[in-house]
């Protein structure tokens, strides 16, 4: 009989044990810096990307191209970037408005630039005897800027680290390997960079995702870190935890790292920086023409920043220790962009509104006012910048920092800030400027509009629910953007007018309904009109059982998945009866590789809308009455899947799979109806026939 237990989620790695005081005096600065430069350089910058026929690698190379270790061993005595020059990299990310610098120490293969006390595969035994890291680190200080550390967790040349590339088992067998003994290593590699090289903004770690590196070395690292250099801050890369690289939410570490990309709308609640290359590669690859232009990573810019985040733009250096031309010419346009208008970057705060038709926004609180920077991309053919749903009254003019409107000619370099003077009106709830014919900048042009008192946005209301469907009744909440407007809504699917009811709390819905709803300011509507349709349905009926025993039967299977099989098809190992969702298995340190399928009936206390959360590593999926509710299918770490459904009181059939692939396992289910607190399944919600 296997026990009840719900193994708790394995907790990823909390954040630091800061107050929330504690931990945004530490981001302060790194959250004001904004723009950093990120350098990946190394053995791989060598061939440049070729290797063999291919021309396409970066600093992935020797996994990528199966390089057996002695083979790429060789490329150490190559190395010997004669061209090096700290203070030329420090001026270029300097000059291009970056505050901090985040360089590769270490990557993936294990090669440390910087003279390492613990091994040789390091820069120390290199044609090139210099220390990299103290050079740059002093370089980089002495432009006012911050140095930040990339340190590989995995490493695919350490005899200690596991697992092996699956390729070059037999070359470099892991006998005898000691994942702790390479995490003694990884610590004391970690206390000289952070010992040696005088103060450090931040540890970037990566190569977290393998199935050696645990929630428990991640702690242990960060804590590391916090205790050589209390002040510096740690990526969330420190513990596993992501959800592929996609994954930028804070489940360990300071701040989340979406990678190549800027997420749509933000990561509100957090700190987060997106990392991004130039072209396609982040090792210099010579092959790879497909820069971005300086538009497109001055609007990245602009857009990461709108959104609250910050940019960490990679340069990969080539091995003489020159940056490839085209990097330098867009840190150049970055430059001089930012020397204008670097104030609407620096130190400013998520835009005050949900979207600009014609660009984004920073916010800086300046005393009683507030400066809204008006970043403009699509400049308006009639003149006319609408910026919506605004109840604030504009103070002082428009200014455009660094531009002489009388010259109608953009300048850039060093003007002084001779901002001019903007018509700006009102138009009911919006504001218009009158903008000059020609857009101020090629890349964007930034307006500067000062409103008196912290940001009032006529932003639309919003609704929840307990539920979209229901079962007898549910129960609608409607949230004000503010508490100076009101809010009217309509159950008939009209627009709210000024006559229609105010919301004055909860909303009960009875039957199948569209329900409207609108900000106003008085009689006057100032926002769009939001909605929500609820939907009257009939609860599945219950099964016609009796006799049933507390429960679930559990059949086991092992097998190698990358998604659930059909276990109709499988023999099972064992059967047996479960109280609950067990893992691990009969008390047993969960199998690798294995597979369940827990069967039986669910007991449904009353007529109603039931939410389900499911949650496991590897993949799963919750059936009742043989319809798919929660599908948490896949390889992945420990996630929670939400999904709901409307029964009848009494028995329903229910069935739970669940696959773990290798690494950590969890499996757990939370239940409830709508609108109540979720529960743990317990072993009075279930049956079986005996
Ligand atoms: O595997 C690395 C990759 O080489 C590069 O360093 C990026 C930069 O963030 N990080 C990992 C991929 O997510």
């Amino acid at each position: 009989m296997i026990s009840l237990a719900l193994l708790a989620a394995t907790a990823a790695l909390a954040p630091s044990n800061d107050t929330p005081a504690q931990h945004d005096a530490r981001m302060k600065q790194w959250k004001e810096a904004r723009f950093g430069m990120f350098i990946h350089w190394g053995l791989y910058s060598i061939p440049a990307g070729k290797w063999g026929k291919g021309t396409g690698y970066g600093e992935w190379l020797r996994e990528e191209a199966h390089v057996p270790v002695t083979e790429y061993e060789k490329l150490q005595s190559q190395f010997n970037p004669v061209k090096f020059n700290a203070d030329e990299w420090a001026r270029m990310a300097k000059d291009a408005g970056m505050n901090y610098v985040v360089i590769t120490t270490k990557h993936h293969d294990g090669f440390n630039l910087f003279p390492s006390k613990y091994t040789d595969w390091s820069v120390k035994n290199t044609p090139f005897h210099r220390d990299i890291m103290k050079e740059l680190s002093t370089a980089v200080r002495k432009k006012g800027m911050t140095m930040g550390w990339y340190h590989s967790i995995m490493d695919w040349h350490h005899p200690d680290y596991l697992p092996r590339r699956s390729w070059e088992t037999a070359d470099r067998p892991a006998d005898g390997a000691d994942m702790d003994r390479y995490v003694e290593y990884l610590h004391n590699e970690v206390r000289q960079l952070l010992t040696d090289y005088g103060p450090i903004g931040v540890m970037w770690f990566d190569g977290e995702w393998e199935s050696t590196w645990t929630p428990k070395y991640g702690k242990a690292l960060y804590d590391l870190c916090r205790s050589i250099q209390p002040k510096i801050i740690v990526n969330n890369r420190v513990s596993p935890g992501r959800n592929g690289v996609e994954d930028a939410t804070l489940k360990a570490g300071d701040y989340g790292t979406p990678e190549q990309f800027i997420p749509a709308t933000g990561l509100p609640g957090q700190d987060w920086e997106t990392c991004m290359t130039m072209n396609d590669h982040w090792g210099y690859n010579a092959a790879d023409k497909n820069w971005k232009s300086s538009k497109t990573l001055i609007r990245n810019l602009v857009d990461i920043a709108s959104k609250g985040g910050n940019y960490l733009l990679n340069i990969g250096p080539r091995s003489d220790g020159t940056f490839p031309p085209e990097a330098v010419s867009r840190l150049r346009d970055m430059g001089k962009w930012m020397r204008v208008n670097g104030d609407s970057i620096y130190g400013t705060t998520a835009s005050s509104f949900d979207s600009l038709p014609w660009g984004r926004s920073t916010t800086k609180r300046l005393g009683k006012a507030t400066n809204l920077y008006l970043h403009v991309f699509d400049w308006p053919s009639d003149g006319r910048l609408v910026v919506p749903g605004i109840a604030n009254k504009p103070l002082t003019a428009i200014n455009m920092p660094g531009f002489d409107i009388s010259s109608q000619a953009p300048q850039v370099g060093n003007l002084s800030r001779k901002g001019a003077t903007l018509p700006v009106s009102r138009v009911g709830s919006d504001l218009v400027i009158k903008l000059p014919p020609k857009p101020l900048d090629p890349n964007v042009s930034v307006i500067e509009l000062v409103v008196e008192g912290a940001p009032v946005i006529y932003r639309p209301p919003v609704i929840t629910a307990d539920s979209e469907i229901l079962v007898g009744s549910t129960h609608a909440r409607i949230a004000s953007p503010s508490p100076s407007f009101q809010v009217r809504y309509t159950l008939d699917g009209s627009a709210p007018t000024a006559s229609s009811p105010l919301y004055r709390g909860p909303i009960a819905i009875s039957r199948s309904t569209g329900l409207r709803a609108a900000t106003f300011l008085g009689a006057k509507r100032v926002s769009s009109v939001v909605e929500k349709e609820f939907r009257a349905v009939a609860p599945a009926p219950a099964e016609s059982v009796t006799g049933l025993e507390p429960g679930l039967w559990v059949e086991t299977f092992s097998g190698d998945w990358e998604k659930l099989p059909d276990f109709d098809t499988l023999t099972p190992r064992n059967r047996e009866l479960a109280t609950g969702l067990s893992i691990p298995m009969n008390g047993k340190v969960p199998d690798e590789k294995v597979g369940q399928r827990y069967a039986g009936y669910l007991n449904v206390p009353q007529d109603g809308v039931y939410r389900f959360a499911l949650s496991s590593d590897d993949g799963s999926k919750l059936l009742i009455d043989g319809k798919l509710i929660v599908d948490a299918d896949g390889l992945h770490s420990d996630t929670t899947f939400n999904g709901e459904a409307a029964l009848a009181k009494g028995p329903h059939k229910v069935t739970i799979t669940w696959f773990n692939g290798t690494g950590g396992s969890a499996l757990g289910l939370k239940w409830g109806r709508a609108g109540s607190p979720l529960h743990a399944l317990s072993s009075g919600d279930i049956g079986h026939i005996p």
